[in-house]
């Protein structure tokens, strides 16, 4: 599914803005033709956004089960010569779409976009009605995983409450951009784009699925630079394109090239789609992560897509600051924790020059809820994990390759974090996952550790390419003495390099920090011990030629649900939730940025 945009052949029309909203308390709604624009008493909610932080009432920020939105827009005759689409970025969790009261779609999974062919269902010369039932509920049967409580309230109301398996608040709403637009009958479907080098020159590798496609249309390709020269073009579905001396992609020098893919009939254009494009390769060998052929370190954060007000609703202006402040920093990467993040951020990332680690939404497949310490219980072997699951997880993971394989950032596919991988049961479940991304992308592979996993014992790491390790010894181990956490590192992380002779990604280190608060010496909470902390991981990683990038956790502060072990959220961030910088982000800028090294 390619990101929608204005070319030659295609318009776009964006639905966003303030939509009418209405919580569905006693469930009612369908029955009670909501979908037919009866909703009873709407409010105001803007759209993307979650709903949870826009208003003052405690109700609407904890509410579980469905809210309704609902919108309406005209489409112009013009339009109708094509195929009409509604395209959403993501709506968490689950979404009922009506489409002038007639229910047309239902999509499982809060985090990839999705969308649906509604030409037959649209009014002409008449306004139309899109309406959108959200469900925020989480059960074991898609992903994050998690489940639903009903609670007696004194009043002798239901209250739904979710049991939660992950560190962040189950924010809800549509979230990310909603889009109508067109595409002809014969369209180009989907892209493929692979680069690679040899001697000097630069090869792009371009594969176009065009629906319909007959022997009475060609497909044409071209790659032009930034001025709008052609470097390199060709014709066919599949085609291999060269460009003498290419300027290649890296955070240094984020080159993007753009690809023209032109679906002509006897001399005219049908179809037309651009995309940007970077010239860049990425591999593993010899225990390092190689970008373009050389070693790269990275360096860089664990994020969240969290912002005051908005929740989990995309924002440019907060994704801007977020990658101003990284370069700030010196860093080169981040990873989109724990679930894949609006594109728009992808399409900045390959803009900006950072390295993405692309993350599904598998999260907290294990028995603990937060923070993850204490022993472990089987999940898999107990039958939590269930075939519905295992599928859903196949079905998101192939959504993400498939949304973001031509991104250059995107360097390395996280197929889950902090799952339960001691068990034999989850070899073959994580195995046939890895063999699908193999099929579908050369991309490494990496899962994500908790540090309760002990590498001995884990039946995972062995089909991935790169292992990532959360580590908090220090803190949740062993708190506040990091003499003794400094060992316990040196230890678990040798462990783990002696067992696998894998690249190890430090994907989390970290620690809980209220911004303002000074110790000295340094105690748990206070900007000094935090500085302390990365300090000493620090020098513990310089020593290990096999970590191959250290990725604080967080990159800001987060929202998470009310818990004894949170203040307001969670504080692991470098910078505050309105991002601005603790002591640890000059530590961090000195270390990445002018490279100083500390003994
Ligand atoms: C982790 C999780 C992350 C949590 C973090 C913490 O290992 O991956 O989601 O937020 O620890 O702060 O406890």
């Amino acid at each position: 599914m390619l990101y929608p945009i204005e070319t030659q052949s295609r318009r776009v029309k964006n639905l966003n803005g303030i939509w009418s909203f209405q919580l569905d308390q006693a469930g009612r709604g369908e029955k009670d033709n909501w979908q037919d624009g009866q909703l009873t008493d709407p409010i105001p909610m803007p759209v993307p956004s979650s709903f949870n932080d826009i208003t003052t009432q405690e109700d609407i920020r904890d509410f579980v089960g469905d809210a309704w939105y609902e919108t309406s827009f005209y489409v112009h005759d013009e339009w109708f010569e094509e195929n009409i689409f509604i395209r959403f970025g993501a709506v968490s969790h689950t979404a009922t779409v009506y489409v002038n009261g007639k229910k047309i779609k239902v999509n499982r999974g809060g985090f990839l976009p999705f969308e649906i062919d509604v030409t037959k269902h649209l009014h002409k010369n008449q306004m139309n009605r899109l309406t959108v039932k959200v469900n925020n509920e989480l059960s074991w049967d898609m992903l994050p995983p998690g489940k639903v409580v009903e609670e007696k309230r004194l009043d002798g109301r239901i209250k739904k409450r979710v049991k939660q398996q992950h560190d962040f608040f189950n924010y809800a709403g549509i979230h990310r951009s909603v889009f109508i637009y067109t595409k002809p009958s014969i369209n180009i479907e989907q892209i493929r784009v692979n680069t690679s080098f040899l001697d000097d020159r630069g090869i792009v590798d371009v594969k176009s699925w065009v629906t319909h496609v007959g022997d009475s249309q060609t497909i044409e390709v071209a790659v032009q630079d930034h001025k709008g020269k052609t470097v390199s073009s060709g014709k066919g579905g599949e085609s291999k394109l060269f460009i003498d001396h290419p300027r290649k992609w890296s955070p240094k020098d984020p080159y993007l090239y753009n690809l023209h893919i032109t679906v002509l009939e006897g001399g005219k254009l049908i179809d037309h789609y651009v995309m940007k494009i970077g010239l860049r390769t990425v591999e593993i060998s010899n225990g390092h992560f190689l970008l373009n052929g050389e070693n790269f370190y990275l360096k860089g954060f664990g994020k969240h897509e969290d912002a005051l007000i908005r929740g989990k609703g995309y924002d440019a202006v907060t994704t801007l600051r977020d990658f101003q402040l990284m370069k700030w920093s010196g860093a080169n990467s981040f990873r989109t924790a724990h679930y894949p993040y609006a594109e728009e951020v992808l399409h900045l990332a390959d803009e900006m020059g950072f390295l993405v680690i692309d993350e599904t939404s598998a999260v907290g497949l294990l028995s603990q809820g937060v923070p993850a310490t204490g022993e472990l219980q089987p999940v898999f072997q107990a039958g939590k994990v269930s075939r519905e699951l295992f599928e859903h997880h196949k079905k998101v993971l192939k959504e993400l390759i498939y949304r973001d394989w031509n991104h250059p950032s995107v360097v390395m596919w996280s197929i889950s974090n902090e799952a339960s991988t001691m068990e034999k049961e989850a070899e073959p479940y994580f195995k046939s996952l890895i063999q699908m991304v193999r099929e579908l992308d050369n991309r490494p592979v990496m899962n994500v550790n908790l540090m309760l996993i002990e590498p001995e014992r884990c039946v995972v790491s062995k089909h991935c390419d790169v292992i990532g390790l959360n580590v908090y010894h220090g803190w949740y181990s062993t708190p506040g003495e990091l003499e003794q956490g400094e060992r316990d590192l040196r230890h678990y992380l040798n462990r783990w390099e002696k067992e696998f002779k894998l690249p190890i990604l430090i994907t989390e280190f970290g620690v809980d920090t209220i911004a303002g608060l000074h110790k000295l010496p340094p105690v748990m909470f206070s900007e000094e011990f935090q500085v302390e902390f990365l300090k000493t991981y620090q020098r513990v990683f310089d020593q290990m030629s096999y970590v191959c990038g250290e990725h604080v956790w967080n990159f800001a502060d987060f929202m998470t649900k009310q818990d004894t072990v949170r203040v307001d959220g969670n504080k692991k961030g470098v910078f505050t939730r309105s991002r601005e910088p603790k002591s640890a982000a000059f530590h961090l800028r000195q270390r990445w940025q002018e490279g100083v090294i500390y003994d």
